[in-house]
C-alpha cells in the first residue's frame, strides 16, 4: 500500500503552501490527512482536488500515519513530533525545535538526502527558510571545490515573518505610497505608527535585524545560518559569517554570498556546475539584465543563481547572488521533498 500522511499545521501559511504542492507533485501517497488545532477541526481544505476534513491534533490522530509533515510552531512540534514517532510515524518538522539535536538529521534532499536514513528519534528536521535560499547551490559548489568559508548577507522578505510581517508591509505601503516621505530623518517613521514585528519599518527601508537578538550582538537568525550551513554539509569547522536584514518584500529570500574554497575556482567552472545541479537555475547574463530578483522568483521551485563573479583578490573566492522562494523551497518543498524520500525508504522496505 502507499504510505499514509499527515499533515500537522494544514491551515497555517506553509500548511496552505504544502497542500498545494502536494497536489502538483507526483503523487506517492495512500491517505492525506489533515491535523490542526482543534479550533480548526471539522474545516474543509482541498488536496489533490478532494475536500479532506480536518481533525483536531491528538494522539489518535496519528493511528496508522507512516510520514507525519509537522509546519507548527517549535513549542507544538517540540511536544507533538515525539508523540508521532512514538505512534510509529517518521516526523518531519519543519519548525526549529529539533534541528540541532545530535540525533536528529537536518536534511535538503539535493545535498544530503543519506542523511534522512539515519533518524534515532524518528524525527527529521528542515533547515530555516534562510539557509535553504543559498544551500542547494553552496552544496553543488562544494561537491566540486570544497568550501572552506561563507560569508553572507541576507534580503529576507516579509512572509518569514508570517502574515503578521505581511500585514504591516501592506498597512505601511498603503499610509506612505504615494506621498513625498522618504527625504526627512525619521519622516517614515512618524507616519507609519504600528511597527509589527520589525524593530523600523520595513516599507521605503531596510532594517538589518532579523529574528531575535543572541549573545555577542547576533541575531537568531544569523546563528541558524551558521549552525544549520555546517551541520548539513558536514563541515563542523566551516567558517561562517552571516548578516541577515529584512527588505520590503512579500516572499523569496535573497542573499549575497562570498565563498571561498579549497580549490582555486573559475566562473566557467561554476557556472558548468550550477546550471547541472538539481534544483538550481542559473540565470546570469547581466549585460543582457539577467540575473534573479525576488519578483521574478516567487511561487518557483529552484534556488536562482546569478551575479557570479571570481572575487578579485582571491582566486579561490566567488561572489554570488541567490533567491529562493522562502515559503516553497524555504518551507513546504524541502519538507515535501524529504517526506518523499522516506516515502520511497517505505515503499522500498515492503
Ligand atoms: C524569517 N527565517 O525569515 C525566518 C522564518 N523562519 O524570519
Amino acid at each position: 500500500r502507499k504510505p499514509t500522511l499527515a499533515v500537522v499545521g494544514a491551515t497555517g501559511a506553509v500548511g496552505t503552501v504544502m497542500l498545494g504542492i502536494l497536489s502538483e507533485r507526483k503523487d506517492v501517497w495512500g491517505e492525506i490527512r489533515l491535523i490542526a488545532s482543534p479550533r480548526s477541526a471539522g474545516k474543509k481544505l482541498t488536496v489533490r482536488g478532494e475536500e479532506v476534513e480536518v481533525v483536531a491534533l491528538s494522539e489518535e490522530a496519528f493511528e496508522d500515519v507512516d510520514v507525519a509533515m509537522f509546519d507548527v510552531p517549535d513549542e507544538v512540534s517540540a511536544q507533538w513530533a515525539p508523540i508521532a514517532a512514538a505512534k510509529g510515524a517518521v516526523a518531519v518538522d519543519n519548525s526549529g525545535a529539533f534541528r540541532m539535536d545530535p540525533d536528529v538529521p537536518l536534511v535538503v534532499p539535493e545535498v544530503n538526502p543519506h542523511a534522512a536514513r539515519i533518524r534515532p528519534r524518528g524525527i527529521i528536521s528542515n533547515p530555516n527558510c534562510t539557509t535553504l535560499s543559498m544551500i542547494v547551490a553552496m552544496g553543488a559548489l562544494h561537491a566540486e571545490f570544497g568550501l572552506s568559508e561563507l560569508i553572507v548577507s541576507s534580503y529576507q522578505a516579509v512572509s518569514g515573518s508570517g502574515k503578521e510581517g505581511v500585514d504591516t508591509l501592506r498597512e505601511q505601503i498603503g499610509k506612505i505610497a504615494g506621498t513625498e516621505l522618504g527625504t526627512q530623518p525619521g519622516d517614515v517613521r512618524r507616519v507609519v505608527g504600528d511597527l509589527g514585528p520589525y524593530p523600523a519599518p520595513i516599507a521605503f527601508n531596510v532594517v538589518p535585524f532579523a529574528g531575535s537578538l543572541k549573545e555577542d550582538g547576533w541575531t537568531s537568525e544569523e546563528l541558524k545560518v551558521r549552525n544549520e550551513s555546517r551541520k548539513i554539509l558536514g563541515l563542523p569547522d566551516l567558517r561562517v559569517t552571516a548578516t541577515c536584514v529584512r527588505v520590503p518584500v512579500v516572499t523569496t529570500h535573497s542573499l549575497t554570498v562570498h565563498a571561498r574554497f579549497e580549490n582555486e575556482v573559475t566562473v566557467a567552472q561554476a557556472h558548468e556546475i550550477l546550471a547541472a545541479a538539481p534544483g538550481v537555475v542559473l540565470y546570469d547574463n547581466p549585460a543582457a539584465g539577467e540575473f534573479p530578483t525576488p519578483a521574478d522568483v516567487v511561487g518557483t521551485d529552484p534556488t536562482w543563481v546569478g551575479r557570479v563573479r571570481r572575487s578579485m583578490d582571491d582566486p579561490h573566492a566567488l561572489e554570488l547572488f541567490v533567491c529562493g522562494d522562502n515559503l516553497r523551497k524555504g518551507a513546504a518543498l524541502n519538507t515535501a521533498q524529504i517526506a518523499e524520500v522516506v516515502a520511497a525508504e517505505l515503499t522500498a522496505a515492503v
